[in-house]
């Protein structure tokens, strides 16, 4: 069961287009939420006139933050002081608008068009105030600060050493400076919450979103309710990709709404208002220095980096942390200096999004490995072969507090480069530059280490009546088919077939805790629960069989469906009889009255390791500019893998989302700090006629650190993919004197750079 690429038993209503999201559920009564959002970037709030929208047809009310009297989201996770009281993240902005897109008051309506209606209605008065839109310009000692009780913009900075000068010693030196632009997270389905009054005084909240008990945490200690009093129920979600993985303002509000009127509320987003109510990613300016000795060895990195956290540190410090952490790369670096700020803009707040700080690392590490090759003019998959890690190198504690687990990154690059044909890729390379072809080939690398599944989550596992296996976990899934995997660790241990475990999930009514799904840890940790669970309900079983079957416990084993005594199918027992057996008075003088039941909480507190090399082909066309993808070929190494279709699955959604970022996607702003493009036609999304069919292998060494041997690989794409592909398309313009350029590689930058290197 383990390892068996097993079709995703949870795919079929998604297919048929059954499932339903937060949009779909009819409660009836329900009402309708608009949110009024700020048109300014940064503004003092002189006034909210409601009077007009509260008369208008089918308005309920018309809130602001002095009506609702709610407090505001704690920064996550805090800074090493804890979380700072003045820069919470309001629910509603109550004298300032830190950015275009925040929440200044709600309107509801008896349906979602009188809403927006007389919303419309709602008038805000607003003092523009000076704004520092740019994360640089922020960071300077002079710039308009957002929040004055910090006295400046930066509100965070750390720094790790090794102490003294990193590139002591160097004979060779690159530096750079890097950007790693701001993207959105762009779910299908955009945040949505519907909030429902219950008759006991509590309240029923569905959500689009990763972590229901962060969800309840947030709503009812910011209502003043017990935890139990709120009740978090996930239906089916459309993609969250990090995005989803904390509690927002808007759930609060909404949630508040419901009490206020008695009635159920409702706000699901539209497109436009995810582009500005959503955490966006990335954000980060590098400037790197790499030193090497002139045969290639790594002597020391010395890097700044400046993390763009958006108008509130809310979730802002989960990609600023991780990227620190990962300062060591996959290499042997002896020495490195980097040092960390995170800066306040008036932006969209910045939050994890897929890979959350590991492809900034990535970016950085594999630009300036590529830029030392050439300033060595040695081949970069020979320059990574003399400086990764080795596996007897691991264990490892780098000086960042990273605790890599084990790997063979070497191997790894050896893989991608022969899967790839990195030899015949070069030749034709080498063709195409010869003949000056107008398609020129760029070949680019990336490795990588990651950090992945640090904490803990639940799971139980009971037996019923009908022999059904119930598994509860503590994630909470939206599409990476925990319901196929959880289920294979169950019926590997039990031997049940797969369609008799049934996954409990997404509901705090449900399951007594949790943590939720990101930072990829739902399979090891998950997983890791209900293996846990599993085992110790099957040695209840072996104990209650042998029991029945008048043998010895060491004789019974596990057969298909069924527990025997060794070598006897005649003497066995199906699931169904053995649940009756724990029900009856002699299994439960054995077993006590929890019978066939066990919990587990699964931790992992150092986390584990990915890895992997990824190798992307581009073809660049001299004479417009664009870039294509003609290939990715992805080794990874995520431990034991549980599931390769799965597994595969993840990459390719990765991949897909790494490309974006690398050709595609990009979030801007105007130096005043309106977004420039809040629709799909404006914001680059690739669909796959934009990608190539991807290539993808497991280089796994399993991890010590949990039971199954599985590192997470949810993320693993978006870590590999942007700098290979970077490199890649810099790969095919080296010739012609470009040396870097940020992404994403549209045609025109692409193209404007030809032009001004070709200029003499
Ligand atoms: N798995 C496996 N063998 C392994 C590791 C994992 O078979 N060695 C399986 C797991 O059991 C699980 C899946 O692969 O079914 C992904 O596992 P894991 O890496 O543990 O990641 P999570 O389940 O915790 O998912 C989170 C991860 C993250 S952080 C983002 S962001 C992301 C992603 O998953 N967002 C997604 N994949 C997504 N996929 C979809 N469809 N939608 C999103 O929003």
């Amino acid at each position: 069961m383990i390892g068996y690429p097993v079709q995703r038993l949870e795919d079929e209503p998604l297919l048929r287009g059954q499932a339903r999201y937060v949009a779909d559920l009819a409660v009836p009564g329900t009402v309708h939420a608009v949110f009024v959002r700020s048109p300014l970037a940064h503004a003092r709030v002189r006034g909210i006139g409601v009077d007009e929208a509260a008369k208008a047809p089918g308005v309920l009310g018309v809130f602001g933050a002095e009506d609702l009297g709610l407090g505001g989201l704690d920064e996550w996770p805090p800074p090493p002081g804890g979380p700072r009281a003045a820069l919470r993240r309001p629910c509603l902005a109550r004298d300032r608008v830190r950015f275009v897109g925040e929440a200044l008051a709600v309107v509801v309506a008896e349906t979602e068009a009188q809403a927006v209606d007389a919303a419309e209605l709602v008038e805000v008065d607003l003092e523009e105030l000076p704004a520092a839109v740019d994360p640089v310009a922020a960071a300077a000692e002079d710039a308009p600060v957002l929040f004055e009780e910090l006295g400046s913009n930066v509100a965070r900075r750390e720094v790790v050493s090794t102490g003294g000068d990193p590139l002591e010693g160097a004979e060779v030196v690159v530096s750079a400076r890097l950007v790693d632009q701001r993207v959105a997270a762009v779910p299908l389905e955009p945040n949505g919450t519907l909030a429902v009054p219950e008759d006991d005084g509590g309240l029923t909240l569905w959500v689009s979103a990763q972590a229901p008990f962060q969800v309840r945490a947030a709503v009812a200690g910011l209502l003043g309710l017990a935890p139990e009093a709120v009740r978090v129920r996930v239906p089916a979600v459309g993609g969250g990709f990090g995005a989803k993985g904390g509690a927002y303002p808007e759930q609060v509000v909404v949630a508040a709404l419901a009490r206020r009127l008695r009635r159920p509320v409702r706000h699901v987003e539209t497109r436009s208002e995810n582009l500005v109510a959503m955490s966006q990613g990335r954000g980060q300016v590098q400037e790197v220095t790499l030193g090497a000795t002139r045969d290639g060895r790594l002597v020391g990195l010395r890097a700044r980096t400046l993390t763009d956290m958006g108008a509130y540190p809310w979730r802002g410090g989960i990609p600023f942390r991780t990227a620190l952490l990962m300062a060591a790369g996959p290499y042997r670096v002896p020495n490195l200096t980097v040092e960390a700020l995170g800066v306040l803009t008036p932006t969209t707040p910045i939050g994890p999004y897929r890979g959350a700080g590991r492809p900034e690392a990535a970016l950085m590490w594999e630009r300036a490995m590529d830029l030392l090759a050439l300033e060595l003019g040695l081949d970069p998959a020979e320059l990574r072969r003399r400086n990764l890690l080795r596996p007897d190198e691991l264990p490892r504690q780098t000086p960042s507090g990273a605790a890599y687990d084990s790997g063979d990154y070497p191997g790894a690059l050896e893989a991608v480069l022969a899967l790839a044909d990195y030899e015949g890729l070069r030749e034709e390379q080498a063709r195409r530059r010869r003949e000056r072809a107008r398609w020129q080939l760029g070949i680019g690398l990336a490795c990588f280490v990651e950090v992945s599944g640090t904490g803990e989550e639940y799971g139980a596992l009971r037996v019923t009546p009908t022999g059904t296996v119930e598994l509860v976990t503590g994630s909470s899934p939206h599409g990476q088919g925990h319901a196929t995997t959880f289920a294979q660790v169950v019926a590997a241990t039990l031997g049940v077939p797969l369609e008799q475990v049934r996954l409990v999930a997404s509901d705090t009514g449900l399951v007594p805790r949790g943590t939720g799904t990101f930072g990829s840890r739902s399979g090891q940790l998950g997983g890791g629960a209900a293996k846990l669970a599993a085992d110790e309900v099957l040695a209840k079983a072996k104990a209650l069989a042998a029991a029945h079957l008048e043998a010895a416990v060491e004789d019974i084993e596990v057969a298909e469906g069924r527990l025997q005594v060794a070598g006897v199918p005649a003497r066995s027992l199906d699931w169904a009889e053995l649940a009756a057996l724990a029900e009856a008075p002699e299994g439960r003088a054995l077993l006590g009255p929890e019978g066939l039941f066990a919990e587990a909480d699964a931790a992992q507190p150092e986390g584990t390791y990915p890895n992997g090399a990824h190798l992307a082909v581009c073809e660049v066309d001299l004479e417009t500019g664009l870039a294509r993808v003609t290939r990715v070929v992805a080794v990874d190494d995520c431990g034991t893998v549980i599931n390769p279709r799965v597994v595969a699955g993840q990459v390719h959604g990765g991949l897909a989302q790494g490309i974006a970022q690398a050709l595609y996607e990009e979030v801007r702003f105007d130096e005043s700090g309106q977004p420039l493009g809040t629709t799909l036609a404006e914001y680059r999304v690739p669909s796959a006629a934009e990608l190539p069919s991807f290539e993808t292998a497991e280089h796994p060494v399993p991890t010590p650190r949990n039971p199954l041997g599985a590192k997470g690989v949810g993320e693993s794409g978006t870590v590999g993919a942007t700098p290979a592909v970077v490199n890649a398309v810099l790969d095919a313009l080296a010739p012609y004197g470009v040396r870097h350029l940020d992404p994403p590689l549209s045609p025109e930058r692409i193209w404007q750079a030809l032009r001004a290197a070709a200029r003499p």
